[in-house]
Formats: structure tokens, sequence, C-alpha cells
């Protein structure tokens, strides 16, 4: 292992944050980084709370202050598990304090947010300073394979994108509030949540972008209780559907919903072009669908590829063929290519250009939605 540490801070203990705990306790183990992770410090809304977090998941300090946090001459890398509300007020100040960041997606609630966010971050490239937006999923080995070859021309010249991702942890009406469903802190709900994955695995694997949109979002149920029984009537969009534009000469269908019946986290997307196409669906992770239309007519059918060789992107520094990874696993690749990016000097990807893009489509989605017509999306 190298000597060179890379000391993290955290902001935020739910359950994303344990995801990426996991993923700097476990990069050094399967990987050879440039550099060793070291949980040094863990910040939360409440000192107690984040106490226990850090107990827990390992983190060496806990405390109530971010703005502290950021400021530490013994934390390199910001890593941000808050809600969207926070991003821009963490992130701008952990760049300015000359700190690496990783933020979860999306990178803002709002345009606006995500421009000064994506401004500061080109400003701190000036000083060698990397950020990079939480896009876990295209950090699973079936969606990295499948973006090589889509971009070798295997499926030909795309014509669709379809994907949904479908959960159903709100389907009961008494499911209390959380900052997930409140509009100040989680913008527009599950566009913003599961939306952002889907706008940018599509933007991701086309190699192209998302120009107009036309689509509606939806609150099914208008008034939760607050976890101490208070009645709350404001919730963000529960469901969201939009047609899509990509490039000059794709169609996208996306659908978004944390009230699909039967769906607990089932994301699921179809890249389809002039010969042939890719399925992939997250509740199958190391499984790509493909359809080959240069073979005999006689032959042709959708056939399993097990992404589980060491060809396969990451596999060989895991486990032999066919011996499965998970949703987790992602976690750690992420991290892997920050950690990479940051030892030699450039920047990550995704990067919060990316971030801002994908905030773009959000940001035009929403207003399809007001305004009942086809939206340009915003590019700068
Ligand atoms: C991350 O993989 C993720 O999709 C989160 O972004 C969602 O918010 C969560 O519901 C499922 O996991």
């Amino acid at each position: 292992m190298p000597d060179a540490e890379l000391r993290i801070g955290m902001v935020g203990h739910g359950f994303i944050a344990r995801a990426h705990t996991a993923a700097w306790l476990t990069v050094g183990r399967t990987f050879a980084p440039p550099l060793r992770p070291r949980l040094t410090a863990l910040a939360g809304r409440r000192r107690d709370a984040a106490r226990e977090a850090a107990e827990r998941l390992g983190w060496e300090s806990a405390s109530d202050d971010w703005e502290s946090l950021v400021r530490r001459d013994d934390v390199d890398v910001i890593d941000i598990c808050a809600p969207g509300d926070l991003h821009p007020d963490i992130a701008i100040a952990a760049l300015e304090a000359g700190k690496h960041v990783l933020c979860e997606k999306p990178l803002a609630n709002t345009l606006d947010a995500a421009r000064s966010m994506e401004t500061a971050a080109r400003h701190a490239v000036e000083r060698g300073v990397r950020s990079m937006v939480g896009f876990n999923y295209r950090f699973l080995p079936a969606i990295a394979f499948a973006k090589a070859f889509i971009a070798d021309g295997r499926i030909g010249a795309l014509r669709h994108v379809r994907c949904a991702y479908l959960q159903d942890w709100l389907i009961e009406p008494t499911t209390p509030m959380s900052w997930k469903l409140d509009p100040v802190s989680a913008g527009d709900g599950v566009l913003a949540d599961l939306g952002a994955h889907l706008i940018d695995l599509a933007q991701y694997l086309s190699g192209m972008s998302i120009a107009e949109v036309s689509g509606r979002m939806h609150v099914f149920t208008t008034a939760r209780p607050t976890a101490d029984g208070r009645p709350t009537h404001v919730i963000a969009p529960e469901a969201a559907s939009f047609l899509a534009a990509l490039g000059d000469d794709v169609v996208g269908t996306f659908e978004v919903s944390r009230v699909a019946a039967g769906h607990r986290n089932s994301l699921v997307l179809e890249i389809a072009g002039s010969e042939g196409s890719v399925g992939f669906d997250v509740e199958r992770p190391n499984e790509l669908l493909v359809y080959d239309g240069r073979l005999a007519r006689e032959e042709q059918g959708e056939r399993r590829v097990l992404v589980t060789e060491p060809v396969h992107p990451w596999i060989e520094a895991w486990w032999p063929p066919g011996h499965v990874l998970g949703w987790e696993h992602a976690f750690t690749h992420e991290v892997l290519a920050l950690i990479e990016a940051i030892a030699d000097g450039r920047d990550p990807e995704p990067g919060f250009d990316e971030g801002l893009r994908v905030q773009g489509v959000i940001d035009a989605v929403a207003r399809s939605s007001r305004t009942g017509s086809w939206v340009t999306v915003a590019t700068a």
C-alpha cells in the first residue's frame, strides 16, 4: 500500500454515507490505489448522532460542524452525503478551502445552484483541486462494458433510449414525511433523486445530450404526517414521466416513481440502435441483455452476457468469473476513479459539468410539467 494518505471528511451519515464509507474502506483492500484513504472526520446535523455513526462506521472523529470540517488542515477530500439543499454551500466552501470534493447526486436542487457549483469547480481546477459527482451506476461493470460496446458501434446508429427507475417505498399514504419528500431539501423529489441517474446514464451511454423534453410530474398522496404526527401538504413529486430528444436523431422515454407497486429499486434501461440493442436491470447488476441484429435471422434473439470476466471493467481485482458483484461495489469503483484522478492531477469523471448537464434536464422537465409544452434544455 502507498505511504501517502488521502484524508477524507464526510458530511452526512445516512444510508448513502454508509455505502461511501464501505467504499473508502474497501478500495485499498481490493485495488492498488496510489493514495490510501483515511476516515479522518464525519460531520452531521446533531453531534450525538454523528458521534454514534462515526463509532459504528469507523470514522476517527465526529462533529455537528461541517463549516469547520471543510477548513481542517488534516483533511484533503470532502465527501458530501447530505441532502441536496446543502450541496452548494458545502461544496463551494470546500473547494475554496482547497479540498477535493465528491458530491452525491443530484449536484443541487436548482439549476442556478448547480451553475454556481460548476463555476466554483472550474476555478478550483486552476489550483489543482478536483471535483466529482456520485453517479454511482456508471461504475457497475455491466454499465461500463455497455458504454464501450455502444461506442464500438456494436448496435449501430442509436435510435431509442428507454429507461425507468421505479421504487415503491412511498406507496403507503401513511409513510411519514422525510427530507426526500420536502421540496426545500429535495427539490423536484423523485425526478431529482432517481431521474438524475437515468438522465446521466442516457447521456453517458449514448454519448449525446438530451436537447428537448416534454414531461409531467405527479404527487399522488398530497398530505402526509410528519414523523411527530403533524400534517403536511407540501410534497415533492412522487412520480414523473418524460419524452426526450437526444442529439439530432435519438428518441428517449423516461419514467421514475416512488409508488410503483412491487418495484423496490428497479432501474431498467435499453439502448436500441440500427443493428441491435443492449439492456440492463440493476436487480440483475452483473448481466447485460444483448441483441445482435447482424446475426443470421434464424439465430437472432436476446442473449444474456454475464459481465464477470477478468477482461470486463474492474472485475480482475475482485473474484473469479461468475462470482457476482452487487450494488455497493459501484461505489468502490467510484472512489477509486476519484483517488486515481487526484493522484494523476487530472479531472475525474463525472465532474460537476456533467452534474450541471443533468440539472439542466431536470429543470427543463419541471418547466415542461408546469407549462404542458416541449422545453429546450438550457446548455449553460
Ligand atoms: C444510489 O444508487 C441510489 O440510487 C440513490 O441515489 C437513491 O436515492 C436511492 O433510493 C437508491 O440508491
